[in-house]
């Protein structure tokens, strides 16, 4: 997978890209990210990136020109939609940006179906309006709070989708458990020591049988679910005795 980023701040992403699970795909070549400033691709004198809103008011707006030469510049490189080993390839265009649709884990499963992508970090009170009209293909926010710009948005983004590679978690991980994949909350979680101060790992855990452990998970994570997040219920499948379990 290949993910372009468009930003005005391109140290934000040193740290976090070089630690972790991110930093491991990267070196397995699981995942190549190509970080852009956005100000390399202005023509004018003083890279300049943007300007005063038509119209009046507060703040700044993104100008066209540069996102548009960075996002040809891309396409460029790859030759302009051409063909790929599994066809046509067309690569997304993404604006991180509040107005956008809400992610969630299954935008991210499929985002993860792009071999290549490109994010576009929105900043100041926003972007020119045919930069959404005539450039881009999607528009994506990761919750209804306002960040200072889309960085911190792109790096959650990249995070799910580099979990998802085939072999980016090491081989005993996967993210098949975690919570959301299975549209529920986790289940509770025990290591070492039995007991702590006192307070005791639940029985089944020890008793290695793995049906009544794989039984009382499904009921932790659905009881946790019920609590704290049932607005999720509702998309996911149950049976009609785990319904029981949960309904009043
Ligand atoms: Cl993608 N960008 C900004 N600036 N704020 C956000 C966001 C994105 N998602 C939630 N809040």
């Amino acid at each position: 997978m290949k993910i372009h980023i468009l930003t005005l701040f391109p140290g934000m992403f040193v740290g976090p890209f070089s630690e972790s699970i991110i930093n491991r795909a990267i070196d397995r070549g699981l995942v190549e990210i190509a970080i852009h400033n956005i100000r390399d691709y202005t023509s004018n004198r003083h890279h300049v990136v943007d300007d005063y809103p038509y119209g009046g008011g507060p703040g700044m707006v993104l100008k066209p020109e540069p996102l548009f030469a960075a996002v040809e510049a891309i396409r460029g490189e790859g030759g302009e939609c051409g063909e790929s080993e599994k066809g046509v390839s067309w690569i997304p265009v993404i604006l991180l940006t509040p107005q956008g649709r809400l992610f969630d884990q299954r935008a991210a499963e499929e985002l993860a179906e792009y071999e290549e992508m490109i994010l576009v970090c929105g900043h100041y009170e926003g972007v020119d309006e045919r930069v959404r009209e005539h450039l881009v293909t999607d528009e994506i926010s990761i919750g209804d709070y306002v960040l200072s710009g889309g960085e911190l948005a792109a790096m959650v983004i990249v995070d799910t989708l580099v979990r998802q590679l085939p072999g980016a978690l090491g081989s005993e991980t996967s993210g098949g458990e975690d919570s959301h994949s299975s549209g529920l909350l986790e289940y509770p979680q025990y290591t070492r020591p039995q007991a702590f101060r006192g307070w005791v790992v639940p029985e089944v855990l020890l008793s290695g049988n793995h049906a009544q452990i794989a039984k009382w998970r499904r009921e932790q994570s659905l009881l946790r679910t019920v609590k704290r997040r049932p607005d999720l219920l509702e998309k996911s499948e149950l049976t009609d005795e785990e319904r029981r379990l949960i309904l009043p």
